[in-house]
């Protein structure tokens, strides 16, 4: 499907909860204004960094409801609706068509692990034929699916089964194969990149879009990154992506996401911890944390 390409930085939204680890929809709006104002040109819902995967069917639905209702067009909202049952995973895709998404999205089963281009072709046409008017995204994460697919093959093949098809969230590190992808088929696939701490060499491969977790609370510093090296100034993009692998070093001493809501809780947006199994962080990890990101001057060249 040729359709609206994606472009700049794309938030994976975290999906506010309470600190009793209900889904907090009310925390919504005060989440996408931020993005909004931060520089975000799109939000993927639901994925790896909304903890999808650990919300029930009828909490992803009321999530992927409260951001299209509340980001009203004014950038795409691509949902995520990769599950292991394919027809959970359909029937989601169809309330995201229904609620007036943009963009659907889907990783692959990774209970049974999805072993060969065949059945990755035939697990994802299921999905995407629950949404026949959007655009289906395959989510490639093979580090947490662990289904390491070959995903040229899997964009050579896929068409006839999966009319929808616009492209991939490649989060994966193959430069080389992330390259192949965007140039296959005379660029006929949107491929955006995944992985916030290699944007530079990503951006430098041609990519024009990019989703991830770290956008939340640094967009400034990415664009800044892409500003530079589109100024031709390689050497101040590369120490500005460094700034970024800090960051993420930082945060990677503690659970991940629970870390990145913390850094978004001290930004004043009410979006909770993280729901088992990823960890949550006691105040005094917190406060750690804080320190941490402070010694790396965090606060002051994250947000402009
Ligand atoms: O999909 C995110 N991946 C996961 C995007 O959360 C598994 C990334 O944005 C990473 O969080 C980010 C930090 O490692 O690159």
């Amino acid at each position: 499907m040729q359709s609206e390409r994606l472009r700049g930085l794309i938030a994976a939204a975290y999906t506010p909860l309470t600190e009793d680890g209900h889904v907090n929809t009310a925390a919504v709006a005060p989440l996408v204004e931020h993005l909004l104002s931060s520089g975000i040109t799109g939000l993927y819902v639901c994925g790896s960094t909304g903890e999808g995967m650990s919300l029930s069917s009828d909490e992803r639905k009321e999530v992927a409801e409260a951001f299209t209702k509340t980001t009203a067009g004014r950038v795409p909202v691509i949902v995520q609706v990769g599950h292991n049952s394919l027809v959970e995973a359909r029937s989601l895709a169809e309330h995201a068509q229904h609620i007036g998404a943009d963009m659907v999205s889907a990783t692959c089963p990774s209970y049974f692990k999805v072993n060969g281009v065949q059945g990755l072709i035939a697990s994802m046409a299921q999905v995407a034929a629950g949404a026949p008017n959007l655009p289906f995204y395959y989510y490639h994460i093979p580090a947490l699916t662990g289904s390491t697919i070959d995903v040229v093959q899997f964009l050579r093949q896929a068409p006839n089964a999966i009319p929808t098809l616009a492209g991939l969230k490649y989060t994966d590190t193959k430069l080389f194969e992330f390259q192949e992808c965007l140039e296959l088929s005379d660029g006929q696939y949107d491929v955006v990149w995944g992985c916030d701490e290699m944007l530079l060499g990503a951006i430098a491969t041609g990519a024009h879009a990019a989703i991830g977790s770290t956008y939340n609370v640094a967009a400034p510093l990415y664009q800044r990154i892409i500003s530079a090296f589109e100024a031709g100034n390689t050497q101040e993009s590369r120490r500005l992506q460094s700034l970024s692998i800090q960051m993420i070093r930082t945060m990677n001493q503690y659970p991940f996401h629970s870390a990145m809501k913390a850094v978004l809780e001290l930004r004043g947006l009410a979006v909770g911890g993280c729901r088992l199994p990823q960890q949550s962080m006691s105040g005094e990890e917190k406060a750690l944390l804080k320190s941490q990101l402070e010694t790396i001057g965090f606060f002051d060249w994250s947000e402009t």
